[in-house]
């Protein structure tokens, strides 16, 4: 299977972010705390070698809590700051804060002995496409001052947005890379929404979905759902999905891309419960 996507406005965005580098203390590297390796843009090491950065885990509530404790510290073991957040949830907002405070507290110092007492810290929030950048922003200005939506490419270029607090955060579009080397961590970008469904073949995809979640031992998981039999390949498990809920084109023939679109939506909301598809190494 050859996936990839990388639309001319990812190669302009990339070119962005490195516009920007000199205007920001502090970079917001946003990922899916499901796949946080997967998810993590290996461009960014490189392009942002000599900045303070903070990672945010986002979407904590969506996978696997064991697994979570787990990225903090393998995070924190590479000497960057970490938080594990739910930028849906507002009760969260306090911890995302003081995170933003731990990071930029050698900065605000240095400043304030230059006699600089209230300048403003200026953040860039970056990260791969669908995971949660402005819901964050949205999140921490206490209003929708960034426009979100449960698919990839939604921003599409940069917005400085003023917080409380003596704090500017820059918006920016997601991008991926080029190329991705791996086809697991392809898929799991695919699984997660953060390529948009309409370059892939979905059927397949989730074919794929399957067949990782029978590896993982978390098969179960999806027969308990769709309250389904075992069966014993991936395409079996489909089919009893699709004969379950009559989700048959002429009576006859399997409608796998329905079946496709039901098991992608119950994954990303979380339907299938708190499922992290990679550990640490
Ligand atoms: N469950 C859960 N959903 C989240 C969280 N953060 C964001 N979302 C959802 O994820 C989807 C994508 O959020 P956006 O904020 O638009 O993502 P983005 O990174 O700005 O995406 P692009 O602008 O396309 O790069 C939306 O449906 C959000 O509601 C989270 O922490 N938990
Ligand atoms: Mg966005």
């Amino acid at each position: 299977m050859n996936i990839n996507w990388y639309p001319g406005h990812m190669k302009k965005t990339k070119e962005l972010l490195q516009e920007n580098i000199k205007l920001v203390n502090l970079i917001i590297e946003v990922v899916d705390a499901r796949i946080p390796n997967s998810s993590k843009n290996p461009d960014f090491d490189k392009l942002f070698r000599d900045k303070k950065r903070l990672i945010v885990l986002n979407k904590y509530d969506l996978s696997d809590p064991n697994m979570n404790k787990l990225w903090e510290e393998h995070y924190k073991s590479k000497g960057w700051s970490v938080v594990l957040y739910n930028s849906t949830n507002n009760k969260e907002l306090g911890k995302l804060n003081n995170a933003i405070a731990e990071a930029t507290k050698e900065i605000v110092e240095r400043y304030k002995k230059r006699g600089f007492l209230n300048k403003t810290i200026k953040a860039m929030i970056v990260g791969i496409p669908n995971v949660g950048k402005s819901t964050l922003i949205n999140s921490l200005a206490k209003k929708k001052s960034t426009k979100t939506g449960n698919m990839p490419g939604v921003t599409k270029g940069k917005q400085w947005i003023h917080l409380a607090g003596n704090i500017d955060l820059l918006d920016t579009p997601g991008i991926l890379w080029p190329k991705f080397d791996d086809e697991e961590c392809a898929l799991n970008l695919a699984f997660t929404g953060a390529i948009k469904d309409d370059v892939l073949v979905m059927e397949e995809i989730a074919l794929k979905f399957v067949e990782r979640m029978q590896q993982m031992g978390k098969e179960n998981v999806i027969l308990e759902k769709y309250n389904i039999e075992a069966g014993e390949k991936p395409l079996d498990i489909l089919d009893n999905i699709a004969y379950k809920k009559g989700f048959l084109i002429n009576k006859t023939e399997i409608d796998y891309l329905r079946v496709a679109n039901l098991l992608f939506n119950d994954f990303r909301a979380g339907k299938l419960g708190n499922i992290t598809l990679e550990m640490p190494e």
